[in-house]
């Protein structure tokens, strides 16, 4: 049912929209960057989180049509921004086992004329489950290319200090998991601080998601963080807002 919605939806690319979440560089402030979230109002079930129809369009293979209009719509939205803000892009694992993603990657970068620097692509660790030969290449073609590898999600898998071992990322998004426990868990904060340590041992930035509350803002603030995200920051916004605000300023 949701599959052959999501079909029709891919054929014209009704309901089909990006939102844009800022994030914040906390030694000043400062808009760094916006993550790209894809959002699917379905005609009749109403508004659909990717968590809801994701791992469908990744069995279908749909996610390959849908990860290239996405990575498309944002770079093409992002060139509209006032700022030089980063735009990062979530890629599904299956999309990185696509042997074509990183030349795809590369010729919308040349249509859109979004600027390679400023792309980072978000991958989760489980994209390293299958130890797929053209996932690595892909990566590296990425990194290569001058496009920045975020490892996202970080703490909530699994094998994840070899993953850092293996592979090197740019930055490490630490799961919203560990942040929104970390004032009542004594745990969870120990781990928020042992990620922040790692990563900076390694060279990595650290980027705290989910932050809701202010404590939670000074609480990795005080771990050493080095960007935040979160409904506290801003609410996911559409293109059209980015660009009107940017107008506004100053
Ligand atoms: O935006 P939200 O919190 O509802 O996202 C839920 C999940 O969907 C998150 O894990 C997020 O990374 C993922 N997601 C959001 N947008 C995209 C996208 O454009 N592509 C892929 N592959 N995943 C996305
Ligand atoms: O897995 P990934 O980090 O890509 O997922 C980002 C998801 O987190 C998006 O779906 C976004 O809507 C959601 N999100 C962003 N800020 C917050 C927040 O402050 N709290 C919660 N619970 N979710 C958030
Ligand atoms: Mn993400
Ligand atoms: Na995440």
């Amino acid at each position: 049912l949701l599959r052959s919605d999501l079909e029709g939806a891919l054929q014209s690319f009704s309901g089909l929209r990006m939102e844009y979440q800022s994030i914040i560089a906390l030694h000043d402030g400062s808009i760094s960057g916006r993550e790209a979230l894809l959002r699917w109002k379905h005609p009749v079930r109403g508004e659909l989180s990717p968590a809801a129809f994701i791992p469908i369009a990744e069995r279908t293979g749909l996610i390959v049509a849908l990860g290239e209009w996405v990575l498309r719509q944002s770079c093409a939205d992002a060139m509209t921004w006032r700022d030089a803000a980063t735009l990062s892009v979530n890629v599904s694992p299956v999309q990185l086992q696509e042997d074509s993603f990183a030349s795809t990657v590369a010729a919308i970068l040349q249509q859109t004329n979004f600027p390679v620097q400023r792309l980072y692509i978000e991958v989760t660790e489980t994209v390293f489950l299958a130890d797929d030969v053209r996932t690595r290449r892909n990566l590296t073609k990425l990194r290569d290319m001058g496009i920045g590898l975020v490892l996202d999600d970080f703490g909530a898998g699994f094998s994840t200090m070899s993953t850092l071992v293996r592979f090197s990322f740019d930055r490490i998004k630490i799961d919203g998991s560990f942040v929104k426990e970390a004032l009542h868990s004594e745990k969870a904060a120990a781990a928020v601080r042992a990620i922040v340590s790692v990563a900076r041992d390694m060279g990595m930035p650290t980027t705290a998601e989910a932050v809701e509350t202010h404590q939670q803002l000074e609480f990795v603030r005080a771990c050493g963080c080095t960007y935040v995200q979160g409904f506290l920051l801003g609410l996911p916004a559409r293109a059209e807002s980015i660009a009107c605000i940017d107008a506004a300023a100053p």
